[in-house]
Protein backbone atom coordinates (compact mmCIF):
# COMPACT_ATOMS: atom_id res chain seq x y z
CA UNK A 1 0.00 0.00 0.00
CA UNK A 2 1.38 3.29 -0.87
CA UNK A 3 1.23 6.06 1.39
CA UNK A 4 1.60 9.79 1.53
CA UNK A 5 4.09 10.41 3.29
CA UNK A 6 3.27 13.89 4.62
CA UNK A 7 0.47 12.63 6.37
CA UNK A 8 2.31 11.15 9.14
CA UNK A 9 4.42 12.43 12.47
CA UNK A 10 8.16 11.21 11.04
CA UNK A 11 9.37 14.64 12.16
CA UNK A 12 12.85 13.89 14.01
CA UNK A 13 12.85 17.52 15.07
CA UNK A 14 10.30 16.95 17.88
CA UNK A 15 10.63 17.15 21.01
CA UNK A 16 10.08 14.09 23.16
CA UNK A 17 8.53 13.54 26.24
CA UNK A 18 10.30 11.33 28.65
CA UNK A 19 8.02 8.15 28.64
CA UNK A 20 8.12 5.63 31.37
CA UNK A 21 6.57 2.39 31.35
CA UNK A 22 4.50 1.65 33.73
CA UNK A 23 3.48 -1.83 35.30
CA UNK A 24 -0.01 -2.35 36.10
CA UNK A 25 -1.80 -5.09 35.85
CA UNK A 26 -3.94 -6.55 33.22
CA UNK A 27 -7.65 -5.87 34.80
CA UNK A 28 -6.36 -2.49 35.89
CA UNK A 29 -5.30 -1.97 31.90
CA UNK A 30 -8.41 -3.23 30.51
CA UNK A 31 -10.27 -1.07 33.12
CA UNK A 32 -8.66 2.27 32.84
CA UNK A 33 -9.02 1.76 29.04
CA UNK A 34 -12.33 0.40 28.00
CA UNK A 35 -14.42 1.12 30.99
CA UNK A 36 -13.25 4.14 32.56
CA UNK A 37 -12.20 6.99 30.63
CA UNK A 38 -14.70 10.34 29.76
CA UNK A 39 -13.81 11.12 26.34
CA UNK A 40 -12.87 14.88 26.25
CA UNK A 41 -10.64 15.65 29.34
CA UNK A 42 -8.77 12.69 30.03
CA UNK A 43 -11.06 11.98 33.49
CA UNK A 44 -12.40 8.62 34.48
CA UNK A 45 -15.92 7.52 35.18
CA UNK A 46 -16.59 6.22 38.77
CA UNK A 47 -17.98 2.92 38.85
CA UNK A 48 -21.01 4.34 40.17
CA UNK A 49 -23.11 2.98 42.94
CA UNK A 50 -21.47 0.37 45.31
CA UNK A 51 -22.49 -2.85 45.54
CA UNK A 52 -21.65 -5.51 48.64
CA UNK A 53 -19.26 -7.97 47.44
CA UNK A 54 -19.68 -11.34 48.41
CA UNK A 55 -17.17 -11.90 51.37
CA UNK A 56 -16.63 -15.21 53.26
CA UNK A 57 -20.01 -16.74 53.81
CA UNK A 58 -20.46 -19.64 56.05
CA UNK A 59 -21.32 -23.33 54.14
CA UNK A 60 -25.20 -23.38 54.76
CA UNK A 61 -25.34 -19.65 53.35
CA UNK A 62 -23.12 -20.55 50.62
CA UNK A 63 -25.16 -23.29 49.03
CA UNK A 64 -28.23 -20.95 49.58
CA UNK A 65 -26.73 -18.53 47.34
CA UNK A 66 -25.40 -21.43 44.88
CA UNK A 67 -29.16 -22.37 44.31
CA UNK A 68 -30.30 -18.95 44.00
CA UNK A 69 -27.50 -18.54 41.16
CA UNK A 70 -28.95 -22.29 40.13
CA UNK A 71 -31.77 -21.10 39.52
CA UNK A 72 -31.08 -18.32 37.78
CA UNK A 73 -29.34 -19.74 35.53
CA UNK A 74 -32.46 -21.74 34.49
CA UNK A 75 -33.90 -19.01 34.07
CA UNK A 76 -31.81 -18.07 30.92
CA UNK A 77 -31.83 -21.53 29.65
CA UNK A 78 -35.12 -20.24 27.59
CA UNK A 79 -33.47 -17.67 25.87
CA UNK A 80 -30.19 -19.31 25.15
CA UNK A 81 -32.51 -22.16 23.66
CA UNK A 82 -33.91 -19.70 21.37
CA UNK A 83 -31.01 -18.31 20.46
CA UNK A 84 -29.91 -21.83 18.71
CA UNK A 85 -28.00 -22.96 22.30
CA UNK A 86 -28.56 -26.68 22.66
CA UNK A 87 -28.88 -27.76 25.89
CA UNK A 88 -25.59 -29.69 25.88
CA UNK A 89 -23.89 -26.69 24.94
CA UNK A 90 -25.31 -25.04 27.98
CA UNK A 91 -24.86 -27.17 30.37
CA UNK A 92 -20.68 -27.58 29.39
CA UNK A 93 -20.78 -23.78 29.05
CA UNK A 94 -22.01 -23.62 33.15
CA UNK A 95 -20.42 -26.35 34.31
CA UNK A 96 -18.64 -25.19 37.80
CA UNK A 97 -19.53 -21.70 36.98
CA UNK A 98 -20.31 -19.68 40.12
CA UNK A 99 -20.63 -15.58 40.56
CA UNK A 100 -17.25 -14.45 40.83
CA UNK A 101 -16.75 -11.75 43.31
CA UNK A 102 -13.00 -10.55 41.75
CA UNK A 103 -15.66 -9.59 38.64
CA UNK A 104 -17.93 -7.72 40.83
CA UNK A 105 -15.06 -5.76 42.75
CA UNK A 106 -13.25 -5.12 39.27
CA UNK A 107 -16.71 -3.68 37.85
CA UNK A 108 -17.24 -1.23 41.37
CA UNK A 109 -13.25 -0.17 41.10
CA UNK A 110 -13.59 3.69 41.97
CA UNK A 111 -10.26 4.99 41.42
CA UNK A 112 -9.71 7.54 44.54
CA UNK A 113 -7.34 9.38 42.49
CA UNK A 114 -8.06 10.21 38.41
CA UNK A 115 -4.88 9.32 36.88
CA UNK A 116 -3.98 12.51 34.51
CA UNK A 117 -4.17 12.24 30.30
CA UNK A 118 -0.61 12.52 30.01
CA UNK A 119 0.09 9.42 32.69
CA UNK A 120 -2.10 7.31 30.78
CA UNK A 121 -0.51 8.14 27.38
CA UNK A 122 3.44 7.37 28.45
CA UNK A 123 2.17 3.91 29.50
CA UNK A 124 0.06 3.85 26.61
CA UNK A 125 2.70 4.57 24.37
CA UNK A 126 5.94 3.16 26.42
CA UNK A 127 8.88 2.77 24.78
CA UNK A 128 8.82 -0.89 25.47
CA UNK A 129 5.36 -1.12 23.49
CA UNK A 130 6.97 1.28 20.81
CA UNK A 131 9.92 -1.06 20.94
CA UNK A 132 7.89 -5.10 21.04
CA UNK A 133 5.49 -3.77 18.34
CA UNK A 134 8.03 -2.78 16.04
CA UNK A 135 9.43 -6.62 16.79
CA UNK A 136 5.95 -7.54 15.79
CA UNK A 137 6.26 -5.66 12.70
CA UNK A 138 9.03 -7.44 11.73
CA UNK A 139 8.06 -11.36 12.64
CA UNK A 140 4.44 -10.78 11.31
CA UNK A 141 5.65 -8.90 7.89
CA UNK A 142 3.94 -11.57 5.16
CA UNK A 143 0.60 -11.34 7.11
CA UNK A 144 0.42 -7.50 7.86
CA UNK A 145 1.30 -7.43 3.78
CA UNK A 146 -1.49 -9.18 2.76
CA UNK A 147 -4.26 -7.59 5.57
CA UNK A 148 -2.73 -4.37 4.27
CA UNK A 149 -3.60 -5.46 0.72
CA UNK A 150 -7.27 -7.06 1.85
CA UNK A 151 -8.40 -4.74 4.20
CA UNK A 152 -6.62 -1.45 3.31
CA UNK A 153 -5.95 -0.47 6.69
CA UNK A 154 -2.43 0.41 7.74
CA UNK A 155 0.23 -2.05 9.65
CA UNK A 156 1.07 0.49 12.30
CA UNK A 157 -2.19 1.03 13.20
CA UNK A 158 -3.21 -3.04 12.80
CA UNK A 159 -0.03 -3.16 15.77
CA UNK A 160 -1.40 -0.60 17.58
CA UNK A 161 -4.16 -1.88 18.58
CA UNK A 162 -2.68 -5.80 19.32
CA UNK A 163 -0.36 -3.50 21.57
CA UNK A 164 -3.17 -1.59 23.16
CA UNK A 165 -5.48 -4.09 23.61
CA UNK A 166 -3.11 -7.26 25.45
CA UNK A 167 0.22 -6.20 25.04
CA UNK A 168 0.45 -8.18 21.54
CA UNK A 169 -0.81 -11.47 23.43
CA UNK A 170 0.58 -10.94 26.76
CA UNK A 171 -1.81 -10.07 28.83
CA UNK A 172 -5.46 -11.63 26.92
CA UNK A 173 -7.00 -11.67 29.95
CA UNK A 174 -7.38 -15.76 32.48
CA UNK A 175 -10.66 -15.27 33.02
CA UNK A 176 -13.36 -18.10 32.05
CA UNK A 177 -16.03 -15.86 29.80
CA UNK A 178 -19.14 -17.24 30.78
CA UNK A 179 -18.24 -16.33 34.38
CA UNK A 180 -17.49 -13.11 34.42
CA UNK A 181 -20.31 -12.87 31.99
CA UNK A 182 -22.95 -14.29 34.56
CA UNK A 183 -21.58 -12.78 37.21
CA UNK A 184 -22.44 -9.33 35.73
CA UNK A 185 -25.66 -10.23 34.49
CA UNK A 186 -26.53 -11.95 37.58
CA UNK A 187 -25.08 -9.05 40.29
CA UNK A 188 -24.12 -5.64 38.86
CA UNK A 189 -26.74 -3.79 38.95
CA UNK A 190 -25.33 -1.28 36.00
CA UNK A 191 -24.38 -4.01 33.63
CA UNK A 192 -26.73 -6.25 34.24
CA UNK A 193 -28.12 -5.89 30.03
CA UNK A 194 -24.74 -5.99 28.70
CA UNK A 195 -23.54 -8.95 30.68
CA UNK A 196 -27.05 -10.80 29.35
CA UNK A 197 -26.95 -9.82 26.03
CA UNK A 198 -22.50 -10.43 25.98
CA UNK A 199 -23.55 -13.77 27.73
CA UNK A 200 -25.71 -14.92 25.33
CA UNK A 201 -23.57 -14.35 22.19
CA UNK A 202 -20.80 -16.24 23.84
CA UNK A 203 -23.14 -19.01 24.09
CA UNK A 204 -23.53 -18.92 20.74
CA UNK A 205 -19.59 -18.52 20.12
CA UNK A 206 -19.36 -22.29 21.94
CA UNK A 207 -22.55 -23.61 20.34
CA UNK A 208 -20.54 -22.82 16.82
CA UNK A 209 -17.50 -24.61 17.69
CA UNK A 210 -15.17 -21.80 17.58
CA UNK A 211 -13.68 -22.45 21.16
CA UNK A 212 -14.01 -25.00 23.59
CA UNK A 213 -15.82 -23.39 26.67
CA UNK A 214 -12.63 -23.97 28.74
CA UNK A 215 -10.75 -22.18 26.74
CA UNK A 216 -12.83 -19.24 26.29
CA UNK A 217 -10.95 -16.67 28.37
CA UNK A 218 -10.81 -12.91 29.11
CA UNK A 219 -11.01 -10.08 30.92
CA UNK A 220 -13.26 -9.45 33.63
CA UNK A 221 -15.50 -7.51 31.07
CA UNK A 222 -15.49 -10.22 28.20
CA UNK A 223 -13.31 -9.11 26.52
CA UNK A 224 -11.48 -12.29 24.70
CA UNK A 225 -8.11 -12.77 23.28
CA UNK A 226 -5.52 -11.18 21.15
CA UNK A 227 -8.18 -8.77 20.04
CA UNK A 228 -10.19 -8.09 23.45
CA UNK A 229 -13.36 -8.38 21.26
CA UNK A 230 -16.20 -8.99 23.65
CA UNK A 231 -18.81 -11.66 22.15
CA UNK A 232 -21.26 -9.80 19.58
CA UNK A 233 -18.37 -7.55 18.35
CA UNK A 234 -16.29 -11.51 17.94
CA UNK A 235 -19.62 -12.53 16.29
CA UNK A 236 -19.93 -9.61 14.01
CA UNK A 237 -16.33 -9.08 13.12
CA UNK A 238 -14.19 -11.91 13.86
CA UNK A 239 -12.41 -14.37 10.60
CA UNK A 240 -11.11 -17.05 9.99
CA UNK A 241 -8.01 -16.13 8.63
CA UNK A 242 -5.96 -19.15 8.36
CA UNK A 243 -8.75 -20.78 7.37
CA UNK A 244 -8.41 -24.21 9.91
CA UNK A 245 -12.42 -23.57 10.07
CA UNK A 246 -12.45 -21.95 13.09
CA UNK A 247 -12.42 -18.12 14.55
CA UNK A 248 -9.90 -18.43 17.06
CA UNK A 249 -8.84 -14.54 18.36
CA UNK A 250 -7.34 -16.72 21.25
CA UNK A 251 -4.11 -18.83 20.15
CA UNK A 252 -3.96 -17.64 16.31
CA UNK A 253 -2.57 -14.12 16.53
CA UNK A 254 -3.06 -14.46 12.13
CA UNK A 255 -7.37 -14.88 13.13
CA UNK A 256 -6.56 -12.39 15.66
CA UNK A 257 -4.83 -9.41 13.78
CA UNK A 258 -7.55 -10.43 10.46
CA UNK A 259 -10.09 -9.28 13.12
CA UNK A 260 -8.60 -6.19 14.10
CA UNK A 261 -8.44 -5.02 10.53
CA UNK A 262 -12.11 -6.36 9.52
CA UNK A 263 -13.19 -4.58 12.16
CA UNK A 264 -11.55 -1.32 11.17
CA UNK A 265 -12.57 -1.67 7.95
CA UNK A 266 -16.00 -2.75 8.55
CA UNK A 267 -16.03 0.66 10.41
CA UNK A 268 -15.07 3.14 7.32
CA UNK A 269 -11.53 2.93 7.90
CA UNK A 270 -9.48 5.13 5.00
CA UNK A 271 -6.71 3.47 3.57
CA UNK A 272 -3.25 5.42 3.62
CA UNK A 273 -4.63 7.88 5.86
CA UNK A 274 -4.01 8.89 8.99
CA UNK A 275 -6.02 9.11 12.45
CA UNK A 276 -5.72 12.90 12.95
CA UNK A 277 -2.61 15.84 13.20
CA UNK A 278 -0.96 17.36 16.08
CA UNK A 279 -2.02 21.28 15.55
CA UNK A 280 -0.74 24.56 16.76
CA UNK A 281 -3.42 26.98 17.59
CA UNK A 282 -3.45 30.29 17.25
CA UNK A 283 -2.92 32.69 20.28
CA UNK A 284 -7.17 33.92 20.43
CA UNK A 285 -10.05 31.50 19.63
CA UNK A 286 -13.56 30.99 21.04
CA UNK A 287 -14.08 28.24 22.95
CA UNK A 288 -17.23 27.21 21.25
CA UNK A 289 -15.02 26.42 18.57
CA UNK A 290 -12.68 23.94 20.56
CA UNK A 291 -15.90 21.79 20.80
CA UNK A 292 -15.09 18.10 19.70
CA UNK A 293 -18.41 17.97 17.93
CA UNK A 294 -17.79 20.38 16.27
CA UNK A 295 -16.32 18.78 12.95
CA UNK A 296 -15.49 21.27 9.96
CA UNK A 297 -12.82 20.63 6.67
CA UNK A 298 -9.10 21.11 6.94
CA UNK A 299 -9.71 24.56 5.10
CA UNK A 300 -11.83 26.51 7.59
CA UNK A 301 -9.55 25.08 10.27
CA UNK A 302 -6.43 26.50 8.52
CA UNK A 303 -8.37 29.77 8.08
CA UNK A 304 -8.97 29.45 11.58
CA UNK A 305 -5.44 29.76 12.47
CA UNK A 306 -4.43 25.94 12.91
CA UNK A 307 -1.29 25.22 11.48
CA UNK A 308 0.38 21.34 12.08
CA UNK A 309 2.98 20.88 13.71
CA UNK A 310 6.62 20.69 12.13
CA UNK A 311 5.51 23.51 9.36
CA UNK A 312 3.86 20.54 7.75
CA UNK A 313 0.98 21.13 5.19
CA UNK A 314 -2.47 19.35 5.51
CA UNK A 315 -2.54 17.31 2.13
CA UNK A 316 -6.38 17.06 1.72
CA UNK A 317 -8.10 20.33 2.75
CA UNK A 318 -11.70 18.72 2.39
CA UNK A 319 -11.47 16.60 4.85
CA UNK A 320 -13.78 16.95 7.89
CA UNK A 321 -11.75 17.39 11.22
CA UNK A 322 -12.67 17.91 14.66
CA UNK A 323 -10.26 19.77 17.17
CA UNK A 324 -9.41 17.23 20.50
CA UNK A 325 -7.76 19.22 23.72
CA UNK A 326 -7.36 16.16 25.89
CA UNK A 327 -5.90 18.33 28.77
CA UNK A 328 -7.29 21.73 27.73
CA UNK A 329 -5.79 24.51 25.66
CA UNK A 330 -2.61 24.09 27.71
CA UNK A 331 -1.82 20.99 26.37
CA UNK A 332 -1.57 19.10 23.08
CA UNK A 333 -3.92 19.95 20.24
CA UNK A 334 -5.33 17.56 17.62
CA UNK A 335 -7.59 17.64 14.43
CA UNK A 336 -8.61 14.41 14.28
CA UNK A 337 -10.02 12.83 10.94
CA UNK A 338 -12.57 10.01 10.15
CA UNK A 339 -10.12 7.08 10.96
CA UNK A 340 -10.07 8.25 14.62
CA UNK A 341 -13.75 7.19 14.23
CA UNK A 342 -13.08 4.06 13.29
CA UNK A 343 -10.83 3.60 16.00
CA UNK A 344 -13.60 4.65 18.38
CA UNK A 345 -15.53 1.95 17.25
CA UNK A 346 -13.13 -0.36 18.51
CA UNK A 347 -13.41 1.30 21.90
CA UNK A 348 -15.07 4.47 22.27
CA UNK A 349 -12.79 6.88 24.27
CA UNK A 350 -11.40 9.86 22.68
CA UNK A 351 -8.24 9.15 24.65
CA UNK A 352 -8.00 5.37 23.47
CA UNK A 353 -8.17 6.87 20.10
CA UNK A 354 -5.53 9.07 20.68
CA UNK A 355 -3.13 6.25 21.71
CA UNK A 356 -3.84 3.87 19.16
CA UNK A 357 -3.49 6.98 17.21
CA UNK A 358 0.29 8.14 18.67
CA UNK A 359 1.40 4.45 19.16
CA UNK A 360 0.64 3.53 15.08
CA UNK A 361 2.86 7.27 14.66
CA UNK A 362 5.40 6.21 17.19
CA UNK A 363 5.86 2.89 15.44
CA UNK A 364 6.36 4.25 12.15
CA UNK A 365 9.30 5.86 14.01
CA UNK A 366 7.80 9.41 14.67
CA UNK A 367 8.35 11.07 18.11
CA UNK A 368 6.45 12.30 20.86
CA UNK A 369 3.95 15.18 21.09
CA UNK A 370 5.78 18.90 20.32
CA UNK A 371 3.67 20.41 23.15
CA UNK A 372 4.11 19.36 26.24
CA UNK A 373 1.45 18.01 29.03
CA UNK A 374 0.36 20.60 31.55
CA UNK A 375 1.88 18.13 34.48
CA UNK A 376 1.65 20.84 36.82
CA UNK A 377 -1.85 20.61 36.40
CA UNK A 378 -2.96 17.50 38.44
CA UNK A 379 -6.36 16.84 37.86
CA UNK A 380 -8.69 16.98 40.79
CA UNK A 381 -9.36 13.65 43.51
CA UNK A 382 -12.92 12.40 43.73
CA UNK A 383 -13.78 14.81 46.76
CA UNK A 384 -12.24 18.00 45.26
CA UNK A 385 -14.81 17.02 41.94
CA UNK A 386 -17.45 16.68 44.18
CA UNK A 387 -16.52 20.15 46.28
CA UNK A 388 -16.57 21.40 42.22
CA UNK A 389 -19.79 20.43 41.34
CA UNK A 390 -21.05 21.65 44.82
CA UNK A 391 -19.38 24.87 45.15
CA UNK A 392 -20.67 25.43 41.24
CA UNK A 393 -24.29 24.47 41.55
CA UNK A 394 -24.42 26.39 45.26
CA UNK A 395 -23.24 29.48 42.94
CA UNK A 396 -26.66 29.00 40.79
CA UNK A 397 -24.36 27.03 37.95
CA UNK A 398 -26.52 24.14 37.37
CA UNK A 399 -23.76 20.49 36.78
CA UNK A 400 -26.56 18.57 36.79
CA UNK A 401 -25.78 16.60 40.03
CA UNK A 402 -22.66 16.16 42.32
CA UNK A 403 -21.58 12.82 41.42
CA UNK A 404 -17.59 13.35 40.61
CA UNK A 405 -18.38 13.22 37.25
CA UNK A 406 -17.50 15.87 34.74
CA UNK A 407 -19.75 15.66 31.89
CA UNK A 408 -21.16 18.08 29.64
CA UNK A 409 -23.33 19.96 32.28
CA UNK A 410 -20.60 20.68 34.84
CA UNK A 411 -17.99 21.50 31.98
CA UNK A 412 -20.74 23.95 30.76
CA UNK A 413 -21.68 25.12 34.25
CA UNK A 414 -17.94 26.00 34.95
CA UNK A 415 -17.46 27.79 31.75
CA UNK A 416 -20.56 30.01 32.74
CA UNK A 417 -18.53 30.93 36.11
CA UNK A 418 -15.68 31.63 34.36
CA UNK A 419 -17.54 34.31 32.15
CA UNK A 420 -19.36 35.83 35.03
CA UNK A 421 -16.33 36.71 36.82
CA UNK A 422 -13.99 37.70 34.31
CA UNK A 423 -12.04 34.80 34.57
CA UNK A 424 -10.02 32.97 31.69
CA UNK A 425 -12.97 31.07 30.27
CA UNK A 426 -11.50 27.53 29.25
CA UNK A 427 -13.61 24.93 31.66
CA UNK A 428 -10.79 23.44 32.62
CA UNK A 429 -11.52 22.11 35.87
CA UNK A 430 -7.98 22.59 37.63
CA UNK A 431 -7.33 23.07 41.34
CA UNK A 432 -7.19 26.59 41.13
CA UNK A 433 -10.69 26.98 39.90
CA UNK A 434 -11.57 25.02 42.71
CA UNK A 435 -9.46 27.70 45.35
CA UNK A 436 -11.32 30.39 43.77
CA UNK A 437 -14.68 28.96 44.07
CA UNK A 438 -13.78 28.31 47.85
CA UNK A 439 -12.69 31.99 48.48
CA UNK A 440 -15.38 33.39 46.25
CA UNK A 441 -19.04 33.82 48.37
CA1 LIG B 1 -8.59 -19.97 12.31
Amino acid sequence: MTRAKSEFDGSSLRKRITLTRQSACAQATRLLTTLALIMTFGYFLPAGENMTIMGPQKVHAASASDKRFRQWVERLWPSARRNGVSRKTFNTAFRGVRPDPEVIRSAHYQPEFVRPIWDYMSSATSNQRVTVGQDMLRKNKRLLDRLENRYKVDRHTIVAIWGMESNYGLTKGDKNVIQSLATLAYRDRRRRRFGRQQLLSALRILQKGDIKATDMKGSWAGAMGHTQFIPTTYAAYAIDYDRDGKRDIWHSSKDALASTANYLHRSGWRGGQTWGYEVKLPKRMKHARTRIKRRKTLRYWKKSGLKRVGGKKFPRLNDKAALFLPAGRNGPAFLVLKNFRAILRYNNANTYALAVGHLSDRLRGAGGFVKSWPTKHKPLARDERLELQKLLTAKGFDTGGTDGVFGNDTLRALRKYQKSRGLKVDGWPSARILKKLRNDS
